[in-house]
C-alpha cells in the first residue's frame, strides 16, 4: 500500500488515479458525518452548493430529509442543523438522510469522488477507517485534507498521520514503506509530535480559534477524540454515503 497525503483539494491532480481517496476534514465536516451515521442517519448526500442542496433535497419526504451546512461556521440560514457533530443526536439523526454543504470538507468530497472507493475520516473514526483499509488492502491510496480556503490545516494533517501510523503500526512496517509522497512522512511527524494533545493543537490550529471565537469549545473537544465512533463512511453506487 502506497499513501500519498494532499493537503488541500486544490493539490489533488484532476485525475483521480488512486484506488481508494479519503477526504478528511476533521474541523468539522467529516467528524460531523462521522457523527450522524454513527447515531443512525440512513445516508449523507453532500453537495458544494446550496442552490443545488436545496432543489435535490425539495425531492424527498420532509420527514425523511434535514439540510445541514455552514458557511464561515455558521449555520446556513434556514436550514435544520449547522456542522456540528454534537448536533447530530439520535433523536434527531435516526433515519434520515443529511443533505450537507460546508465551506472546505463537501469541496475536499466532490473532488475525489470519481474513485472505485471513497471514504470519509476524522480523528473520532481512525480505527475504524484503518481496519478496512487492512482489509481491503487497496494499492494507492490519496488522503485529501479539507484545509481551508486553499490553505493547510494542521487538524486534518495529523489526522492523516494518525492514520498511516496506525496503518504502519498494525502492518508491522516502517512509515517509510508506505510513503507515497514526503507530505506522508510529514504527517506522521506532526502526528508523533502531538498524539497526547490533539486538543492542544487544536487550540493553536487557525480552523481552531475560529471555532473557539464561535463558542465551539466543546466541538474542538469532541473533534479530537480518537477512535470513539466505529464507522465507515463509505460512497455507494449513487454517490450517497
Ligand atoms: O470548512 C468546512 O467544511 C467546515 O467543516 C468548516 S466548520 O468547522 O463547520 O466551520
Amino acid at each position: 500500500m502506497k499513501i500519498s497525503v494532499f493537503h488541500t483539494p486544490e493539490l489533488v491532480p484532476d485525475e483521480v488515479t488512486a484506488d481508494c481517496a479519503i477526504a478528511i476534514d476533521v474541523l468539522r465536516a467529516t467528524t460531523t458525518m462521522a457523527a450522524a451515521l454513527a447515531n443512525g442517519a440512513d445516508s449523507i448526500q453532500f453537495f458544494s452548493d446550496l442552490d443545488e442542496l436545496q432543489r435535490v433535497s425539495e425531492s424527498w419526504d420532509a420527514g425523511k430529509r434535514l439540510r445541514a451546512g455552514e458557511r464561515g461556521g455558521q449555520k446556513v440560514e434556514h436550514f435544520d442543523l449547522g456542522n456540528s457533530p454534537l448536533e447530530c443526536t439520535p433523536d434527531l439523526v435516526r433515519d434520515r438522510r443529511l443533505f450537507i454543504s460546508t465551506t472546505n470538507g463537501t469541496r475536499a468530497l466532490k473532488k475525489i469522488q470519481t474513485a472505485p472507493i471513497v471514504l470519509t475520516a476524522a480523528l473520532t473514526n481512525r480505527e475504524t477507517v484503518v481496519r478496512y483499509l487492512l482489509e481491503k488492502q487497496p494499492e494507492t491510496v490519496w488522503i485529501v485534507g479539507a484545509g481551508w480556503e486553499g490553505t493547510f490545516a494542521l487538524e486534518d494533517t495529523v489526522c492523516a498521520g494518525a492514520i498511516a501510523q496506525r496503518l504502519a503500526d498494525q502492518m508491522g512496517c516502517k512509515i517509510g514503506e508506505l510513503s507515497g509522497n514526503d507530505e506522508l512522512i510529514d504527517a506522521v511527524t506532526l502526528y508523533r509530535h502531538w498524539q497526547t494533545e490533539l486538543l492542544e493543537l487544536f487550540h493553536h490550529a487557525s480552523h481552531g480559534k475560529r471555532l473557539v471565537r464561535l463558542d465551539g469549545h466543546a466541538d474542538l473537544k469532541y473533534c479530537s477524540e480518537l477512535d470513539t465512533v466505529d464507522i465507515l463512511p463509505i460512497q455507494g453506487e449513487t454517490g450517497v454515503l
